[in-house]
């Protein structure tokens, strides 16, 4: 099966995703995301530029020795832009091969270890009672698992945190990022009291995640997570900038809460302290930004080895694609743990038609040969790209800070 042209496709329904498409001799499309929020077009050059040509005439089935070439062949390993750029070819030969083959990917992968993923839904308030109904929302929809967040008293804009009845969006189609605020103080009063009031409202058994947005210092994060641990949590995530490691001895030392660390993460190396030591639960890399489902795969078999357990990162900038990966690889692990489920507008559905399902709490798949997703190029072009930026977060004097 030779690959006979490599396209990249950039649009913007509801919010930009790129998107690599490969065709083959005998007529099969396979589909890989590349979408890196608020910097796409990066991606979009790299492998339209420096990735696609060099595609024409190798071999589909190639998956493992087309990742080492675009790897060590690029003599610059690593990073954001690289990593998502090889994940999308990645992410699209596995689509291509498990067609030819006439079977879902997972059956590729090692079949299916379980019925379906649980899924976590997210739940934000700026107030207690808008809180609460948040969560009522995400059960009657069906969610078995909740990520709460809470607005912050002093601080008017806050990640995870929007208007009611509108979904939330973290990149904003604005010329320039937005500013938000941030006072690890204020938050450090307020949250504990939020969690303690969710928990005593819904009970003993919903799991109950929280994220933390890579804002606290070490000592910080390890006198929160002890303070959250009578209100058990599933896990406290990105509590201090993931790319310093070591800063989770500190946290560790100190507090049982479950850890989970990584959706900014890009490659085995920089998980090497992570799992080695055990200094974290959950590993939060999604195929798209972690060099797809080839490298993830190894990340994760690692983690295995010291029972850490897969929490892929699944917000809407992951693409429709993105998340069928994401799945496929979730249903045949052994060492799953939970799926983050973030549905996208509705209006990705015109561009983007999956197989992928969600009932009872899980998500699965589908059965459809591949990956299971369709893009429809006409549509695509409909949505012409739009810039969009992620926030930019300053602390009370100014100091801009982790967002
Ligand atoms: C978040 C993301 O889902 C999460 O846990 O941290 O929504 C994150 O802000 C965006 O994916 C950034 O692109
Ligand atoms: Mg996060």
């Amino acid at each position: 099966m030779i690959i006979e042209t490599a396209e990249v496709v950039v649009t913007s329904p509801g919010r930009t995703f790129v998107t690599l498409r490969i065709t083959t001799d005998e007529g099969l499309v396979g589909l890989g995301d590349a979408t890196l929020n608020g910097r796409e077009l990066a991606v979009a050059s790299y492998l339209g530029d420096h990735v696609a040509p060099l595609l024409i005439g190798r071999d589909a089935h190639a998956v493992e020795d087309t990742w080492q070439f675009l790897h060590r062949g690029a003599y610059w390993r690593r990073g954001p832009v690289t990593m998502t750029a090889i994940a999308a070819v990645d992410v699209a030969l596995w689509d291509l091969v498990a067609q030819r083959a006439g079977l879902p990917l997972y059956q590729l992968l090692g079949g299916a270890s379980r019925r379906g993923l649980l899924a976590y839904g997210h739940a934000g308030g700026r107030e207690l009672p808008e809180l609460s109904e948040a969560i009522h929302r995400r059960l009657a929809e069906g969610f078995r698992a909740i990520r709460v967040q809470s607005g912050v008293p002093g601080i008017a804009a806050l990640y995870g945190v929007t208007d009611p009845g509108t979904a939330y969006e973290p990149a904003r189609r604005t010329a320039r990022p937005v500013e938000e605020q941030w006072d690890s103080r204020a938050y450090l009063r307020h949250l504990p009291g939020v969690l303690e009031a969710v928990r005593h409202e819904f009970g003993p058994a919903l799991p109950l995640l929280h994220d933390v947005h890579h804002r606290l210092t070490p000592i910080e994060a390890a006198r929160f997570g002890r303070s959250l641990e009578p209100y058990d949590l599933f896990w406290l995530e990105d509590c201090t900038p993931a790319e310093n490691q070591e800063a989770l001895r500190l946290v560790r030392s100190h507090t049982v809460t479950p850890l989970a660390i990584g959706e900014v993460l890009n490659s085995v190396h920089d998980y090497r302290t992570l799992i080695g030591e055990q200094l974290v639960d959950f590993i939060r890399s999604s195929p798209t930004h972690t060099g797809g489902i080839t490298a993830l795969r190894r990340i994760l078999d690692l983690a295995a080895l010291h029972q850490i357990r897969s929490g892929m990162h699944g917000p809407t900038d992951v693409s429709p694609v993105g998340m069928a990966a994401a799945l496929h690889l979730g249903l045949a692990i052994h060492n799953f743990g939970i799926q983050e489920y973030m549905p996208h507008a509705a209006v990705t559905a015109d561009v983007f038609e999956t197989s992928f399902t969600f009932a009872e709490g899980l998500l699965h798949p589908g059965e459809r040969p591949g990956l299971g997703v369709r893009l429809d190029l006409a549509a695509a072009e409909k949505y012409p790209y739009q810039p969009a930026y992620l926030p930019v977060n300053r602390l009370p004097d100014g100091t801009v800070h982790d967002w």
